[in-house]
Formats: structure tokens, C-alpha cells, sequence
């Protein structure tokens, strides 16, 4: 409680405001009269606006409040009126007596419906539906040589946010569709904010900006029905992809296991266009940026992600949020491949200022630069997640854009948005778009200005503000844009020749796929197709897909029911990237969740042994039981009605409970099965989905009959052991390929 008077407290605020308004600097309102010949002679800075330094603990009139600037809406115990007024009740409007009409002059009850009707600001028009985090970027010191980009140093940690999205879907649909994701960045690094604004694939739908309202529309909902939601599988899109065949390359990314990705923590990043690295010699290189998860690249298999977007809808969130709050820090390497800065702006012939191609890895290597790790849940979805605005254009010093048109369009696009979203141009005010660095603009009022700027002068040249704020010399690590030589060319609307080849690098990813990845690709283009109601539509994709590979083409026309056309384009030899393909290499445990079916009869001591053997391996156990509550002081996280093999990477049984009163009608065991079901059938259906889903099940005890109803004995990724920890540890083994791959039927060589 402020012991105060009001008179005082009142002289110590128009005190600390006098004082945030009369720095000690010549110039400033208040101060001495420059002694300057010239109005731009140099002065020490003014320091940085109260409201645009990095996050801080005071209001805009200057009062010091303790509290971070994120909490300041939320101060003292009791309930108040927007003003602070403190009110005595908030359930019941003002009336003339208890059965009389409302009174209009009830301000409380106007502020809070009021307030209340303008809650909601626009969704982004695309990348609505995302969830944030923030964490911490640590330098390697790797990329000296060709950046000077001081957050790159070797140690150095600079805080994040991260945004990750999907693209078509509107803010309320499912995570797991099958789509690109957003992979955006902020590094607050003290030279100025960075926002490396990527998806988690590395190759884009278009070449040139001005098409994106176009692809948007293809792909977003059917403007008559608005149907259907966060989904490619319709007429607009293929109609479009069809004709428009640059997209040849992002769409077959689509299709494959990376458009429906296991956990964002499980998605690889890339900022698609190439950049310009600038050193401190002032010497270029071009440049790709990559993200590389720690726990590798995963997907769901397709029966899955339908699955959850009814069972969880928000499963990437909630997986997000509870991997950070249960200390399974995700984390990534940033890496990025260089390449000479040439007048062509080529690597071994492929066009760098083409966002449709990729350089294969085994090229030019991705060389790691840096570590994220998140390790912060938003405290506010709102304030955080929705709010974050970010925008291509935000570089520090060492990076530079190139001429790839998608890049410079966006550079136009992305504060525009934000015009309309964060209702005015002062939206890196808010909170979590505040820079870290000291800002000093000339930028003044606007909608929504939170800062109370000091000074007269807000332009320049001027001599009543002593001159300030002033431009960086070359010793003050400034931005500068590289002086890129523009060559003398007539205005056209045209693209490079080189940007005219759409099929051969979809071609190398199709050839760098294993079987059971092609066999996938081969399903989803067969959905996808098969949802369209045009066959014309359905025959002109076919044509793309004989231009891509006859063997992708002819799998897919089969399951259309359609003859598989000729190439129109001669197919070229690609070199498979072996680094594109998720299978045949082995990844850490971390994070994964492990189901354990357990019965309140069953042998208990060798459950809790389990679990703790779960834990010490960074993986998370679920126990799932025909009850909630505590079994044998173990708590139920899962029942046979809550718990879906969906949630799981892997499952062990350490009994066979009896069907439950609740289950589900009983149906006969699995044809070759022992006999009738004595095993709850929800039990028998959670088994049966994780083996079609190609996740490793083991058990042990009583747990193998649940095996021998569900037909599944020796089968591949099956195991059972004398214990539970043995059953473990060889379960472990088979999850650090990630998924039973030998479980799918990989018709495709
Ligand atoms: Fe975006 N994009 N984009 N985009 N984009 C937006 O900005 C745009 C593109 C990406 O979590 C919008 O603030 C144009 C490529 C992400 O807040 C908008 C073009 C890549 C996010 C916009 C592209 C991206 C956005 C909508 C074609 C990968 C979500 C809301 C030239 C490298 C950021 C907003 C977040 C969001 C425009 C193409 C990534 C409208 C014009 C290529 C991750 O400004």
C-alpha cells in the first residue's frame, strides 16, 4: 500500500515525468541551448523511449510499477473498473428494483459489454490457427566468417519467440491437416529485432509475390459454401496447382509425410529464399537458413492425423505446451548452407532466386550455426501468440534480402497485414513485438501509441532536440544495405528463363523417397484427387504427375479409376538427396509418450518399476486404466474411455483387463485369434490401432494374451519380455527408428 499522501504522491510523479521529459542532454526541452555551429553535430544519444526499450516495469506516465509490463493489466487483489475503481459487485446490472428495466446510466455493466463486444480482432488471412513459445537462441560462432550478425557469436544467447502455424486453416481448426506449417522466429538480439519467417518446408507454391492472393484462394475454402476447412482436397486447389505447375514442387511436399507433421518439435525449418550474408570486412556470400530438431524429423501417418483432428483438435498445441511445461525442452540447430555471391546468383545450376528449388544437402552442406531451445509457455495466448507480428524485413546488421521476387513482395506484405490485424501502425509497442534494442525513432502518434515521447523535434535535421536522434557512423554497427550492382534492364513482367523447369526437382524428392514414403505420397495424391469433383481437374493433375515420375502417375491413376497419361516433358536423371527422405535413421527418445495399460488386479510393482524406467529415459508414461483415480498410489492419467492410441508413440501391456460394464459392445477376437474376446474390446481396438499405425507395442505377464485376442503375436515390432523393464528397453530400441517402417506394405520400389 502506498503510505503517501495524495498531494505528494501526486509531486512524485510530475517529478519523475519532468525528469523522463528533460534528459541531461543538451538540446533536450529544459536543458542549456545546444552550443552547436551545426544542427547536426553529434551529442550523445537520447536514451532509449520508456515504452519502446526492451520489456520493462513502468506505465506510460513514467510510474514505476515492480510489475513486468506483460502483467500490467493485473495489479492488487481486488476486482476494479478499467479505471481502477474498486467495485462491489459485477453480477448484476443496475436496476430499478430486482424486476425492473436495466438503467442505462449502469457504467460498469456498459464498460464490460462493451469491452467485451470488441474482444476479437481479425485472424491473419493466412497462418491463422498457431501456438507460440518463447526460448533462448545460444551463438556457436560458426557463421563469422560470412555474417557479422552479433547474435551468431560464439555464446552469445539472445531471447526468442516462436510461432508455429498451419497455413489455410481458419484460428478454430485442427492442427494435424494436412498442410505446410509456419516455423516463424523473433531473435530479439540487441542489434534489432530478426524475424527469420519460414515453414517447415523449403520450397514454395509460387515464384513471384504478386500470385499469393491467388494460390490463397485456390486453396482457402470455396467462397459459396466455405467448405471444406484446413483442407487442399478440393477442386480450387488442384485446379490451380494443376495449371499453375511452378507449384508441382511445394505440392508434392504436401503430400508426403512432411505436410502432416508428428509434433511441431519433430518438423524441420527453412527461410526458403535465399538471403545475402554481409561479414565485417563487408564481404557477401548468399545464403539458405535451415532448422533441424534435435528429435528428427517425424510425421503421423494420414489414418492418424484424420483421427486426431477429432480426438484432439489442438494436438500440437497441447504437445507444445506440455513437452515445455514438463521440462522436455524442444531444440533445434540453425545451420545454413552458403554459396559464392556471383553475379549469375547460381549453385551448380540451380537458380538461387528460384523459391520452387531446393539445393540438395549433400551439395552444399548445412553448416550449424546456432542452438534454440524453448523453454517458456506463454503466459497469455492472446497477448502473445495472436499479437506477435512478424515481418521479413526485420534484419540486423550481416543479413541482407536478394532479388527472389516471392522476397521482395513479402518485404511489403507483412506490415501491411499487420495494419489491419493490430488495428495501426504501432504494433511493435505491443508487448511481445517490443524490440530488446534501445529504439530511437522519429515515428510519433497513431493509433494505439503507448509511448510518451520526449522532445519537440521528431525529424531531421534539427537543432532544437540538440540534433538527435542521429545516424550511425561506420563505427556503430549500423545496417547497411549491401550496394547490390542492379543491372541496366528494360521494365518487364517477366521471369528468368531458368525459372521455367517445374517438374525435375519435384522429380529428385519423389527418387530420394524410401518405398513405404512413396507408397504414402501415392495415398495422399489418391485422397486428395479423389475428393475433387471435376475429372477434368483429376486428368490435368495426372498430367503433372507423368511429368514428375510414370510410376507415381500410374499408381495414382489406378486408384482414380483414370488411364495414366504420357509425359509431355523429358524426364531428367535427379540425383536422390537421401538427406529428404525420415526413414532409416535413428533418433533420441526425448519426449515421446509411452501408454501402459495396466489392471487394478494386475502385477503392480513391476508397473511402477516401468514407469520410472519411462521417465529416466526423457519419455513421458501415460497409465491407462478401466478407471480414473489412483492404482496401487499410481495415478491414472488415461482411461479405456479418455485414453486413444493416437496420443501414443508406443504401448505396453502389463495385463489383459476384463471387458469393462462401460465398453463397447464385444465383438469376436481377430480372425487366427485364441477364442472369443475376454479382453476389453477398447483395449483390443487401442492395439490394433497402434500396429496399424506401425508403433511398437510390448508385454509382458497377463499383457501377452491381450496380444494373442488381437492376433498379433509375432508380428513385426511385437515384442514380449519376462519383465516390464525388459519389455522396455527392447520397445525402446524399435522407437528410435521412430515407427515400425516393415509394418506397411511398401508396394513401391
Ligand atoms: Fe507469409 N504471410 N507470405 N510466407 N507467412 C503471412 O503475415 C505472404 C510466404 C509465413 O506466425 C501474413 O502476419 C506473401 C513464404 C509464416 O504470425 C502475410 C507471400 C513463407 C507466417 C503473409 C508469403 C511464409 C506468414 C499473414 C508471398 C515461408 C505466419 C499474417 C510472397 C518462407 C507468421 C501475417 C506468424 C504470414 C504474406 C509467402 C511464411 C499476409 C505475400 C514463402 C510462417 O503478410
Amino acid at each position: 500500500m502506498d503510505s503517501r499522501t495524495p498531494a505528494k504522491a501526486v509531486k512524485d510523479v510530475v517529478e519523475k515525468v519532468t525528469d523522463a521529459l528533460t534528459p541531461d542532454v543538451p538540446g533536450a526541452p529544459g536543458s542549456a541551448p545546444p552550443s552547436v555551429e551545426e544542427p547536426t553535430t553529434p551529442h550523445d544519444p537520447l536514451p532509449p523511449k520508456p515504452e519502446q526499450g526492451a520489456p520493462q516495469t513502468r506505465t506510460p506516465t513514467g510510474v514505476e510499477t515492480g510489475a513486468p509490463a506483460t502483467a500490467m493489466g493485473q495489479q492488487g487483489a481486488f476486482l476494479t473498473t478499467a479505471q481502477g475503481a474498486r467495485l462491489r459487485d459485477t453480477d448484476h446490472s443496475l436496476k430499478a428494483g430486482p424486476r425492473g428495466p436495466v438503467l442505462l446510466q449502469d457504467h460498469h455493466l456498459r464498460e464490460k459489454i462493451t469491452h467485451f463486444d470488441h474482444e476479437r480482432i481479425p485472424e491473419r488471412v493466412v497462418h491463422a490457427r498457431g501456438a507460440g513459445a518463447h526460448g533462448l537462441f545460444t551463438g556457436y560462432g560458426t557463421a563469422e566468417e560470412v555474417t557479422r550478425a552479433g547474435f551468431l557469436g560464439k555464446g552469445r544467447e539472445t531471447e526468442v519467440f516462436v510461432r508455429f502455424s498451419t497455413v489455410l486453416g481458419s484460428r478454430g481448426s485442427a492442427d494435424t491437416v494436412r498442410d505446410t506449417r509456419g516455423f516463424a522466429t523473433k531473435f530479439y538480439t540487441d542489434e534489432g529485432t530478426f524475424d527469420l519467417v519460414g515453414n517447415n518446408m523449403p520450397v514454395f507454391f509460387i515464384q513471384d509475390a504478386i500470385k499469393f492472393p491467388d494460390i490463397i484462394h485456390a486453396g482457402k475454402p470455396h467462397p459459396d459454401r466455405e467448405i471444406p476447412q484446413a483442407q487442399s482436397a478440393h477442386d480450387t486447389f488442384w485446379d490451380f496447382v494443376s495449371l499453375h505447375t511452378e507449384a508441382q514442387h511445394h505440392t508434392i511436399w504436401n503430400m508426403s509425410d512432411r505436410g502432416i507433421p508428428r509434433s511441431y518439435r519433430t518438423m524441420e525449418g527453412f527461410g526458403v529464399h535465399t538471403f545475402r550474408l554481409v561479414n565485417a570486412a563487408g564481404e557477401t556470400a548468399l545464403a539458405k537458413f535451415h532448422w533441424k530438431p534435435k528429435l528428427g524429423v517425424h510425421s503421423l501417418t494420414w489414418e492418424e492425423a484424420q483421427m486426431l483432428a477429432g480426438v484432439d483438435p489442438d494436438f500440437h498445441r497441447r504437445d507444445l505446451y506440455d513437452a515445455i511445461e514438463a521440462g522436455a525442452y524442444p531444440e533445434w540447430e540453425l545451420g545454413i548452407q552458403v554459396f559464392p555471391d556471383t553475379p549469375e546468383e547460381t549453385f551448380a545450376g540451380i537458380d538461387l532466386l528460384d523459391p520452387t528449388k531446393i539445393v540438395p544437402e549433400e551439395l552444399a552442406p548445412v553448416q550449424p550455426v546456432g542452438k534454440l531451445v524453448l523453454n517458456r509457455t506463454p503466459t497469455n495466448f492472446f497477448a502473445e501468440s495472436e499479437q506477435v507480428a512478424f515481418h521479413v524485413g526485420h534484419l540486423p546488421p550481416g543479413i541482407d534480402v536478394t532479388n527472389d521476387p516471392l522476397l521482395q513482395g513479402r518485404l511489403f506484405s507483412y506490415v501491411d497485414t499487420q495494419l489491419t490485424r493490430l488495428g495501426g501502425p504501432n504494433f511493435s509497442q505491443i508487448p511481445v513485438n517490443r524490440p530488446h534494442a534501445p529504439v530511437n525513432d522519429m515515428l510519433r502518434d497513431g493509433f494505439h501509441q503507448h509511448a510518451v515521447h520526449a522532445g519537440v523535434a521528431p525529424y531531421r535535421p534539427n537543432s532544437l532536440d540538440g540534433g538527435n536522434p542521429f545516424p550511425a557512423g561506420d563505427a556503430d554497427d549500423a545496417f547497411v544495405d549491401v550496394p547490390v550492382r542492379v543491372t541496366e534492364a528494360p521494365k518487364v513482367r517477366a521471369n528468368p528463363a531458368t525459372f521455367d523447369d517445374h517438374f525435375s526437382q519435384a522429380r529428385l524428392f519423389w527418387l530420394s523417397m524410401s518405398p513405404v514414403e512413396k507408397e504414402h505420397i501415392v495415398r495422399a495424391y489418391t485422397f486428395e484427387l479423389g475428393k475433387c469433383y471435376h475429372q477434368a481437374i483429376r486428368e490435368r493433375q495426372l498430367q503433372c504427375l507423368a511429368n514428375i515420375d510414370p510410376v507415381l502417375c500410374a499408381q495414382v491413376a489406378t486408384g482414380l479409376g483414370l488411364p495414366a497419361p504420357q509425359p509431355t516433358v523429358p524426364l531428367g536423371e535427379a540425383t536422390p538427396s537421401p538427406a529428404l527422405s525420415q526413414v532409416g535413421r535413428q533418433w533420441p527418445a526425448d519426449g515421446r509418450m509411452v501408454g501402459i495399460v495396466v489392471d487394478p488386479d494386475g502385477d503392480l510393482d513391476d508397473v511402477h518399476q516401468v514407469r520410472h524406467a519411462v521417465f529416466a529415459a526423457g519419455m513421458v508414461p501415460l497409465l491407462i486404466a478401466p478407471h480414473g483415480g489412483t492404482i496401487g498410489g499410481l495415478t491414472v492419467q488415461r482411461t479405456f474411455a479418455t485414453g486413444r492410441s493416437v496420443e501414443l508413440d508406443a504401448v505396453l501391456l502389463a495385463a489383459a483387463p476384463a471387458p469393462a460394464p462401460d465398453a463397447l459392445p464385444a465383438r469376436d477376437a481377430k480372425a487366427g485369434a485364441a477364442g472369443p474376446a475376454a479382453v476389453d474390446p477398447r483395449v483390443l481396438l487401442l492395439v490394433e490401432e497402434c500396429w496399424r499405425h506401425a508403433k511398437a507395442i510390448g508385454a509382458w505377464g497377463a499383457g501377452a494374451d491381450v496380444l494373442r485376442q488381437a492376433g498379433l503375436v509375432d508380428s513385426p515390432g511385437v515384442v514380449t519380455g519376462g519383465s516390464g523393464t525388459e519389455t522396455l528397453t527392447a520397445v525402446q530400441q524399435l522407437m528410435a527408428a521412430h515407427r515400425v517402417w516393415e509394418r506397411f506394405p511398401a508396394a513401391i520400389a
